[in-house]
């Protein structure tokens, strides 16, 4: 496997943990700077023409794409331990969760976003942080709230680790690359803190990557 990665990328994070509860060290990481925007330059673009991170080959290729897409993949292919629960509604409550981080908040935060609010709409960087810690406050209160039901458990749902936990680890990271106060969502705390003493989400964090800062 050769997974295409970059140290801030949450998307990656989330591939990451995936392999790392699987048991999986893909043989090579390339590193893809997106503060260099080396994802719009043509080698990567004929990687994954949507030109975002990641993007894993397995074996003959070619690249997967999409973290949720990913993992799905690599629960398929290595269904041990499983990411997704057996039961239809519980499978569906977690993959509506992992949507929450993956599809309607993470996307508003990503740096071609941020570059276009800076570059085409000239917002400054004070409006800008704004922005951001506004999705994330959406999504945190969305989680939070679906997370008080009696499904969740040690975990998003009950006691055995999932995407959702996955995603949920991600936005964790996200808050506090943004300086997101999370004090007023005790659940997405708590899993989140559960899951960062999990050695496959400790290894797979942001600021333990090749090229990563000390701290944000
Ligand atoms: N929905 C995608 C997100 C992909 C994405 O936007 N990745 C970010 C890094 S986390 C990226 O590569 N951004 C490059 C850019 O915005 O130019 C996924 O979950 O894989």
């Amino acid at each position: 496997m050769k997974l295409f990665s970059f140290w801030r990328s949450l998307a990656t994070f989330r591939v990451r943990i995936a392999l790392n509860l699987k048991g999986l060290a893909p043989e090579e990481v390339i590193n893809v700077d997106l503060t260099k925007g080396v994802q719009r330059e043509a080698k990567y673009r004929a990687v994954n023409p949507q030109m975002v991170l990641p993007a894993l080959v397995d074996g003959e290729g070619p690249a997967l794409f999409q973290s949720l897409a990913i993992m799905e993949y690599l629960d398929e292919t290595h269904p041990r331990p499983p990411l997704l629960p057996q039961d239809a509604r519980a499978r569906a409550r977690v993959r509506g969760l992992a949507q929450i981080v993956a599809c309607d908040s993470h996307p508003l935060l990503v740096p071609r976003v941020r570059e276009y609010l800076e570059h085409e709409l000239k917002l400054d960087e004070p409006t800008r942080m704004t922005w951001c810690r506004h999705w994330h406050t959406q999504a945190l209160t969305a989680l939070e709230t679906n997370l008080k039901s009696k499904e969740t458990g040690r975990f998003c749902q009950g006691d055995q680790v999932t995407i959702a936990d996955i995603c949920l680890a991600s936005q964790a990271a996200g808050a506090k690359f943004f300086n997101v106060d999370t004090t007023p969502f005790p659940n997405f705390v708590r899993i989140a803190e559960t899951c960062q003493k999990i050695d496959a989400f400790a290894r797979a964090h942001p600021l333990k990557q090749p090229g990563a800062p000390a701290s944000v």
